[in-house]
């Protein structure tokens, strides 16, 4: 396991983990006036450009991004990595597959043509130690002569995560609310980057973490930090402030789904158990499998409130790296 694990940063030259307690209240604050005033730095990205380069599916990442750069005047060139070349990313290879074009190049050749380059690449979930290597982000920021933004990495999402502290500062009713992350039934076999960078950025605030998933399902120890972990759904959410749903594979039996137990569903009986929580989930959501239909129609769900924040999470981070360039 590398030092990835372990925010360092004191200021942003790249995002591509949670930056230092100092630095997540900077980018809360600032998202929040953004909020208020979205076009109040409409001339910091004058002349600039941001390439985002999707290796993988989004809605939000991409329109939010775009939509915040656009409010700081930069401009915006987004491509689907897997409609042009196929990448290479192996070093001392012979490159006799479908593969086109090495990361070394193409890193070097859209450095030259962007100020900051973000993208989203997730995992194989076949190969545990290279995806928590976090292989495919780190290989092009060693190539590429410009920062670096994740719009999602094998085993990390801080922008949806920077959203998420900021939909809870907006709804917070006390100085360190509990906050649950609970793990729900999903078809496929999904990443563990929304609940890593969650967890990372709630163990970095004033909050109270409980984590709560079926055996087999523990996330790596580095991004549980200090929460509490149970079994027990009821038990975590008794006096909950905040419901946090996601899907994820296992980490111990790498990729694979353990459950499928619908009983882990977030329905209004178990929302019942809490102190009146908000629902949250970063969507995109399967209703009735993760959440149950009154529960994400409730007025106590913040799913819409959390894909708006997305916009000025993005915004406030561009900001700070403008600034810093
Ligand atoms: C992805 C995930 O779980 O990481 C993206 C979420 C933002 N979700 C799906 O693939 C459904
Ligand atoms: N929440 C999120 O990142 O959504 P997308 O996958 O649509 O970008």
């Amino acid at each position: 396991m590398t030092d990835m694990l372990h925010p360092t940063m004191t200021q942003l030259n790249d995002f591509t983990k949670a930056p230092e307690p100092s630095v997540i209240k900077t980018l809360v604050e600032q998202a929040i006036a953004y909020k208020t005033n979205p076009f109040q730095d409409k001339q910091l990205g004058a002349n600039k450009t941001l390439v985002l380069l999707f290796l993988n599916p989004s809605l939000r990442t991409r329109l939010s991004t775009q939509k915040a750069a656009i409010n700081l005047g930069m401009s915006v060139i987004d491509i689907n990595a897997n409609e042009g070349w196929k990448l290479e990313f192996e070093d001392n290879i012979i490159m006799n597959s479908d593969k086109a074009e090495h990361i070394r190049e193409a890193a070097q050749v859209i450095s030259q043509y962007a100020d900051f380059i973000g993208i989203r690449s997730f995992p194989s979930l076949t190969d545990q130690e290279k995806d928590y290597s976090d292989y495919v982000i780190n290989k092009f920021k060693s190539f590429a002569s410009v920062p670096v933004i994740s719009l999602e990495s094998a085993i990390r999402h801080p922008l949806q995560s920077l959203a998420d502290l900021i939909t809870i500062e907006e709804h917070k009713k006390n100085h360190r609310p509990k906050v649950v992350l609970t793990w729900a039934p999903h078809p496929k076999a999904l990443p563990q980057a929304v609940p890593n960078s969650f967890a990372e950025w709630m163990n970095l605030s004033d909050t109270e973490l409980v984590i709560t998933h079926p055996k087999g399902y523990d996330l790596h120890p580095d991004f549980v930090g200090n929460a509490q972990v149970t079994y027990n759904q009821a038990e975590a959410f008794e006096n909950a402030d905040f419901i946090y749903a996601k899907n994820w594979s296992s980490f111990q039996d790498y990729g694979t789904i353990k459950s499928n137990d619908t009983n882990w569903m977030v329905s209004s009986e178990k929302m019942a158990l809490t102190n009146e929580a908000y629902f949250m989930h970063c969507l995109p959501v399967r209703r009735n499998v993760i959440v149950s239909d009154a529960v994400i129609d409730s007025k106590q769900s913040l799913v819409i409130q959390q894909s708006e924040n997305r916009v000025y999470a993005a915004q406030a981070v561009l900001a700070q790296l403008l600034s810093n360039k």
